[in-house]
Order: C-alpha cells, then sequence, then structure tokens
C-alpha cells in the first residue's frame, strides 16, 4: 500500500517572523518524493505570515500550513481561543489535536480532543491526531491499552469511516523533547499495534491512514525511522526548528 508520507513541524512556543522567513525560503529548495506532504505549524500569530510568504515565493502546494490547536465551538464567548474558520481564513488545511502537552498541561481529556477532532473534520481540516504513552505506562507494559483509551472515544466520535482524513501522529512522551527516541523496531511494534486497533474495526481504513512518529526526530535518526514499514513520516519538534536539518528530515520521508 503506498500511502501519504507526511512530515509535519511543531514549532510549539518558539520561532517567530525570522524563522517564517527562513523556513519559508529553505522549503523552496527542498526536494520531496512523491507522495511525501510537509506540514508546518507555526504558533497562531505566525500562521498569516507563513501563508503570505508561501503565496509569494509560489511555494509547493506538498508544502502546507497547519495549527497546533483549535477550539472544537464555531464562534462565540472563548476568550483566548482559535476556531476553525480563523484558521481556514488564513490558509490553514491541518491541525494538531491532543499533543500530549495539551493533555498533560491543559488537562485536555481524550473525550475534549474527540471533539477537536470531529470540529476539524466538519470543517475540512485535516487532524492529525497524537497519542502516546509516559514512561510508566511503558514500564509497567501498559503502552497498548493507553494508546486504545486514547484512541477509541475519537472513534466513538467520528467514525472510523472519517480515518480516511485522520493522520495519527504516535508520540511516546517519554521521547518527546528529552533526545530519548524510541528504536525503530520499538516503534514500528507500536506504530504496528495501532494500525492492526484499526484494521479490527476496519480494515479498508486501517491501510490508508498515515502514522506518523514523533519524540526526538532528527536528521540522524529519521531515516532508519522512516524505513519502517508503519512508520509514515514524523511529528517533529525540536529539529523542525533548524531549516537545514528540516529539510534533511523532509527529503528523508
Ligand atoms: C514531540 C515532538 C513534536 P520533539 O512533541 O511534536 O517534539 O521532536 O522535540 O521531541
Amino acid at each position: 500500500m503506498n500511502r501519504r508520507a507526511i512530515v509535519a513541524a511543531n514549532w510549539k512556543m518558539n520561532g517567530g517572523l525570522a524563522l517564517v522567513s527562513t523556513m519559508v525560503s529553505e522549503l523552496n529548495k527542498v526536494t520531496l518524493n512523491d507522495n511525501v506532504a510537509v506540514v508546518v505549524c507555526p504558533s497562531f500569530p505566525y500562521l498569516a505570515a507563513f501563508s503570505q510568504a508561501s503565496s509569494a515565493l509560489n511555494l509547493s502546494t506538498s508544502i502546507q500550513l497547519g495549527a497546533q490547536n483549535l477550539n472544537e465551538n464555531a464562534q462565540g464567548a472563548f476568550t483566548g481561543e482559535v476556531s476553525t474558520a480563523m484558521l481556514q481564513e488564513v490558509g490553514v488545511s491541518y491541525v494538531i489535536v491532543g499533543h500530549s502537552e495539551r493533555r498533560s498541561i491543559y488537562n485536555e481529556s481524550s473525550e475534549l480532543v474527540a471533539e477537536k477532532v470531529a470540529a476539524a473534520l466538519n470543517a475540512g481540516l485535516t487532524p492529525i491526531l497524537c497519542i502516546g504513552e509516559s514512561e510508566s505506562e511503558r514500564a509497567n507494559e501498559q503502552t497498548e491499552q493507553v494508546l486504545a483509551a486514547q484512541l477509541q472515544p475519537v472513534i466513538e466520535r467520528v467514525g472510523i469511516e472519517k480515518f480516511t482524513d485522520v493522520v495519527i501522529a504516535y508520540e511516546p512522551v517519554w521521547a518527546i523533547g528529552t533526545g530519548k527516541t524510541a528504536s525503530p523496531e520499538m516503534a514500528q511494534e507500536t506504530h504496528q499495534f495501532i494500525r492492526e486497533y484499526i484494521a479490527k474495526i476496519d480494515e479498508s481504513i486501517a491501510v490508508k491512514v498515515p502514522l506518523l512518529y514523533g519524540g526526538s526526530v532528527n536528521a540522524k535518526n529519521c531515516e532508519q525511522l522512516f524505513a519502517q514499514a508503519d512508520i509514515d513520516g514524523g511529528l517533529i519538534g525540536g529539529a523542525s526548528l533548524k531549516a537545514e536539518e528540516f529539510n534533511v528530515i523532509c527529503s528523508a520521508a
């Protein structure tokens, strides 16, 4: 199965206008394999600038804009929040949902994450749904249970058939920003579990869902990770802030 491959940059609360400008001009030089999409997710204030800079350079349509979060409501009295329509007006087509930092720091439950995925899909945005276990959960052999508990509310909320428009990012929490990466074999084993979990519900959907690996991916380890059968790209944090290194990762997908 020739699934779409995706490399997404999660800038988190880093970067600014200077990085927007550097990244757009560096991405203009990148050589991507067929069927690879690159998604750059800056902070909200820089989305419009990224969009404008991309248009000005006529950047490849394989390079898309993503947001790091959204609100599940359409509009209203939600101070500090951003809706799907606002994101789309500035050129966003992907949105990260349920990143472990949102789950742990901002107490986002899997049920809220499911509402956000539904809002994204209803609006025509592609959600990048993040799931992953903590260090102690892995040590206690609860990884599969935790991943299932994060996936199931989303499947129940939106329906498995909608997963043709969902991207899943597996990010073991213990590997995020720590420099510790899951070995390619360990990551593959977990990605295989995720695909099989979906396949038990609908095999035809499972073969199509892009599964990204995230957690200290860099220019040195990306090739081996991307070579695994069930790893279809990556969600890149720290290394996506360095334009040249990010280009190497994009080219490896
Ligand atoms: C995981 C990842 C990006 P990093 O959070 O989502 O960050 O590559 O810095 O571990």
